[in-house]
């Protein structure tokens, strides 16, 4: 994404930087493992898909959900101002318009794929991607998982992996069918790394998906959770959670001392989302940021965009928020800064399942 479209805290913090400390962090080989692929597509994608939506309309055109679309992606172009992170959520049913047939899943994930991996200065060196299979009128999950999948296959193995995300909205019949199409997937040997658990942090029993994870457990599938990332998930649900023993952790922003243990003693590393924290008001600075108390006692952390285009960030700008002298970053060192980025590759779920196999034999 060029920098130009980007905006907020994050290019605050770019901007404050000098070119060889920009250089630096461009050099550094850095993980993206927190990336929503509906939450990812390069604005000009959006809007042409937008534009191509609205002429395929014909006669049936619907002026006010045309205007309605236009006016949606304005708002994208200049930033969001999101009260809260509920806010948020309302922001997919416009883009899962736009992305509900085969093609245009495929276009948005090779656009999505090549913005974080290509050119000469691409934004991460491994990437995993994340999505949840939707069905539509034009698409099962499965066929939804495959098309991701192929745009996905056409990388290297050592560039980029998939994980299945699992929205808490649902329910059993959700994911029976999608933990088929996982172990299928697996049995398959296509890239399909892992399952993610996300959507409204305040919907759901939680506990309705432990055979989901348990089997994908069994099948070789990593985990990780999006966890404790509002103060209305409670304690008991975040210790739910943790009982399904997740390689990784998402935003683990509110955890209480008993969950917080339990985190340092299992050392699953933490994906933290500064820009997405900062804008869904989960966090209120940087300061309070809870990326302090995992770095105080060198808890493994990644640092991930989350969903790049409501937040008008990239990965650079986040390394920057690290980098960048306080008020407009944490101030970190050179040598603390390159040790995150090693962090983040240390956390791919290729390596987390690696260390658990040989503790195994
Ligand atoms: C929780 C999030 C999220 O799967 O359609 N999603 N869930 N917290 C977040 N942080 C603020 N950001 C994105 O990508 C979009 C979907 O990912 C989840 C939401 O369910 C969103 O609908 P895919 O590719």
């Amino acid at each position: 994404m060029p920098s130009s479209e980007i905006s907020g805290p994050a290019e605050a913090a770019l901007a404050s930087l000098t070119s060889s400390q920009v250089s630096f962090l461009q050099s550094l080989p850095k993980a993206e493992l927190h990336a929503h692929l509906n939450g990812s597509i390069p604005i000009s994608i959006l809007e042409d898909l937008a534009h191509e939506f609205i002429s395929s309309q014909g006669n049936a055109l619907d002026l006010t959900e045309s205007t309605e679309m236009l006016k949606a992606i304005e708002r994208f172009k200049r930033g969001h101002e999101l009260k809260e992170i509920l806010d948020f959520f309302g922001l997919f049913p416009m883009i899962y318009k736009l992305t509900s047939t085969p093609d245009a899943l495929r276009r948005v994930t090779k656009a999505v794929l090549s913005d974080f991996l290509d050119g000469d200065r691409p934004q991460c060196t491994y990437l995993e991607l994340r999505t949840g299979p939707r069905k539509t009128d034009a698409m099962s999950r499965e066929e939804y998982m495959r098309a991701v999948l192929e745009e996905v296959e056409r990388y290297d193995e050592d560039k980029v992996g998939l994980i299945m995300t699992l929205d808490r909205r649902t329910g059993p019949d959700f994911w029976e069918e999608c933990l088929d199409i996982a172990l299928k997937m697996k049995n398959e040997g296509r890239r399909l790394l892992g399952v993610d658990l996300a959507g409204d942090p305040t919907k759901s029993d939680v506990a309705l998906f432990d055979t989901f994870f348990a089997e994908a457990r069994k099948a070789g599938l990593g985990i990780t959770l999006h966890i404790a990332e509002t103060l209305e998930n409670t304690p008991e649900e975040t210790l739910q959670l943790l009982s399904y023993r997740p390689d990784r952790l998402g935003h683990a922003t509110f955890l209480n001392q008993e969950a917080m243990q339990i985190v340092m003693k299992d050392n699953a590393p933490i994906e933290i989302c500064l820009t997405s924290n900062l804008l869904c008001k989960t966090a209120t600075d940087l300061d309070n940021h809870h990326i302090q108390q995992y770095l105080k006692c060198n808890h493994p952390v990644a640092i991930c965009t989350d969903d790049t285009l409501p937040f008008r960030t990239n990965l650079l700008a986040e390394y920057a928020l690290l980098f960048a002298a306080r008020p407009l970053g944490l101030g970190l060192s050179e040598d603390e800064v390159r040790r995150v980025a090693e962090m983040s590759m240390e956390s791919r779920f290729v390596e987390l399942l690696k260390v658990k196999d040989t503790s195994k034999s």
